[in-house]
Parts: structure tokens; sequence; C-alpha cells
């Protein structure tokens, strides 16, 4: 080719580019083009041929063109694009009147509904809401608790150890090794709540699950009393209860009249005394079922004085300081407002149940 077929084959490139009327089209004549054997690859190819005296003239003209080619269908092919999608939505009828998609509004959980509810009570009592890691080490978990490795109470806390074992890290089997750390780092007196989920290795039943829900309460202060801590127990159970039986379905039951406790010794080694408090269950009126073991009773949370080693252990001073301590079974609480008669469906993850706490 020569410098005199130019204006021609750039006029023949013009108009087929501005000639296409679709997509496919343009995708020819860009292969007519600039395909391997298309014309203006042709040209740029031939420049090596041309006669010596043209040849500088023919590779700029050519190179200038090859980029205004390109540019040209980049160009086309945009303006076909907008132009389909103008085409597809002026065809298109809309019917206003039509009920558009309600988005799906998520619920609170159950667990989260109640944990909030304790929060505002016990906050209203002077307490401050802590957040405690759910992978824990052997001392925080057992040692400063007074649960050395060989004592039988590590066997009602099957626990979950984390690899290579020797990191001594696990499963934090209840909320209690949050008791150490709020008196390691919070100046005494003070009082702090740490809800959280907790882990044990154990059979799984209505009543029993392996990942579950407790909120530990620590009061830490200079002449504490058995008979003080009683008095706030009652007193968070009572106000949970009766928060709720408004919202609670059959209300029969759940209503805070209803609501029986017993408190008993227990034996926890990290409090001395211990307590454990039991409620009525409330999904069969105290008359026996699967949830409380046909018992009548549910297991609901323990408590006590802080053990002087524990405190000890924490760095705090036992001339000077003492505590109490409660730890919920949160779980079961929901259970009993709810009338949940199973534990497994409060982590099951259905949503037809979680639905109904709207
Ligand atoms: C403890 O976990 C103690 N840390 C509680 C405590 C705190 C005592 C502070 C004294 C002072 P226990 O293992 O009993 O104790 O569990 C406490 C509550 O958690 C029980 O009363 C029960 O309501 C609940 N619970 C225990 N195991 C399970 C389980 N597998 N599934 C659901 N709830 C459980």
């Amino acid at each position: 080719m020569t410098l005199n077929d130019l204006p021609s084959l750039e006029l023949d490139a013009f108009t087929a580019i501005e000639a296409a009327l679709d997509e496919a089209t343009l995708r020819d004549v860009e292969v007519q083009l600039l395909g391997k054997k298309g014309s203006v690859t042709g040209l740029v190819k031939s420049v090596a041929e041309a006669p010596k005296e043209e040849r500088a003239e023919l590779g700029k003209r050519s190179n200038l063109l090859k980029k205004a080619v390109t540019e040209a269908i980049d160009a086309r092919r945009s303006h076909l694009r907008d132009a389909a999608i103008r085409r597809e939505l002026d065809d298109r009828t809309f019917d206003i009147t039509l009920p558009g998609t309600v988005p799906a509004a998520g619920t609170l959980h159950p667990l989260t509904l109640v944990q909030e509810r304790l929060e505002e009570i016990v906050t209203a009592m002077g307490f401050t809401v802590l957040d405690y890691p759910e992978v824990e080490d052997e001392w925080h978990n057992f040692e400063a608790l007074n649960i050395p490795a060989d004592h039988p109470a590590r066997d009602s806390h099957d626990t979950f150890w984390l690899h290579p074992r020797e990191h001594k890290l696990l499963l934090r089997t209840h909320t209690s090794p949050g008791q150490i750390r709020a008196m390691k780092e919070t100046v005494p007196p003070f009082r702090a709540l740490f809800p959280g989920k907790v882990f044990r290795y154990e059979a799984v039943d209505a009543s029993h699950e392996h990942t579950f829900h407790q909120i530990e309460g620590l009061f830490v202060d200079r002449d504490v009393s058995v008979a003080n801590l009683i008095h706030a127990m009652t007193v968070m159970l009572g106000q949970i209860f009766s928060a709720t039986v408004e919202q609670s379905e059959p209300k029969r039951a759940r209503t805070a009249a209803n609501v029986k406790v017993r408190l008993r010794p227990g034996y926890f080694p990290f409090v001395e005394p211990g307590f454990e408090l039991d409620m009525s269950c409330l999904l069969c009126g105290g008359t026996g079922c699967k949830v409380c073991k046909q018992s009548g009773w549910v297991e609901t949370l323990g408590c006590g004085l802080v053990h002087p080693s524990v405190l000890r252990a924490a760095g705090l001073d036992t001339a000077e300081w003492q505590a109490w301590a409660f730890g919920i079974g949160l779980s079961r609480i929901v259970m009993m407002q709810y009338g949940i008669d199973d534990i497994r469906h409060l982590m099951g993850g259905d949503l037809r149940f979680l639905r109904q706490f709207r």
C-alpha cells in the first residue's frame, strides 16, 4: 500500500463503523479492520515494503489511523450498549400500583432480649457490664478459682481444650474466670456483670447444651454479706419475670407470682459458703417434665461469698476486701420465660423458631 491508498481506506473504515447498528455487526467490522487479516492491520504490515521515501510518513500515518479506528470502535460499542439499555427501558411497562417487596426484618434472639433486660435491671443496681474472652487459659478458668488439676470439681466442667494441649488454652467452661480478670483490672469497691457464651463437652438433652449462656455478677466491697447476696438475687429474678409477663404466651405460668425459688447449699470451690438457687419449673407448673427431669425444679444459678484464696489470686487484700458472686444459667431463664421446652432450640438457628420473638 502507498500513501495514496490511505484516504479511501480511512473513509471505508469510519463509514463501516458508523453503519454498524448492533454489537454483532460492529464485531464483524472490527475483525475486517483490525483482525489478523484486517485492512488496517494490512496497512501497518505493508509499511516495511513501502518505497523508502514514503516509509517514515506511511508508518506514522498508519499507526495514527489504527489508533483512531480502535477508539472509534470502542466509542461506537458503548453508544450501541447505551441505546440498547434505553430501548429496553422504554419498552418495559411498569405497574406502579403493584405492591413492593417488603424487606425481611430481623429479630433479636430471645437470649439477647433477656440478657438486655437483665443488664438493665442490674445496671440500675450499680453494676457495670464487662466482656471477657471465650478462649481462656487454664489458670483463669480453673486454678485461680481454687480448682487445681486434680480437683474433682473439674469433672463437672468437661472441657474443650485447644491444640496444642501444652498451651493450656480452652473454651471457657463458665463465666467465673471473669471474676479474676475483673478483680485484677478494677480498683475496688466495684460491681460488675459479665455475660457470655460458655462451653462444656457434655451430653446434650432438653436442659443441657454443650454451648450455653451464663451471666456472672461480682460485688466487691469492704462489708458484704450472704443476706445482701440473696436479696440481690431475689430482686433480680422477681424483676426479670415481672417484666416479661406481657410478652409471654401463655401468660398463665410465667408471672412473677408463679415463680417460686428455693435456695440450697451448693459446692463451688471458689465460694464459701456456696448456694444453688432453683426455680420452680414454669413449663410444667412444678408437676414434672423432661426439662426439670420430673423434679418440678430447674437449677438456675450458683452463688456465694468469694473464697479468700480467689481474692488473693486476683491480688486483693483479704483483710480489707470481701466479695460475693453469682453465675446464672441464662439459657434456662430464657426457656422458663418463653415456655421453650428444649434448650436445643436456642442455638439451633431455625428461623421459624426465632421469628416468634418479635
Ligand atoms: C457454674 O458454672 C459456676 N461458675 C456458677 C457460680 C458463679 C457459682 C459464681 C458461684 C459463684 P454451674 O455449673 O452450676 O456453676 O452452672 C451455673 C448454671 O448454668 C446452672 O445453674 C444452670 O442454670 C446452667 N447450666 C449448667 N450447665 C448447663 C448446661 N449444660 N446447659 C445449660 N445450662 C447449664
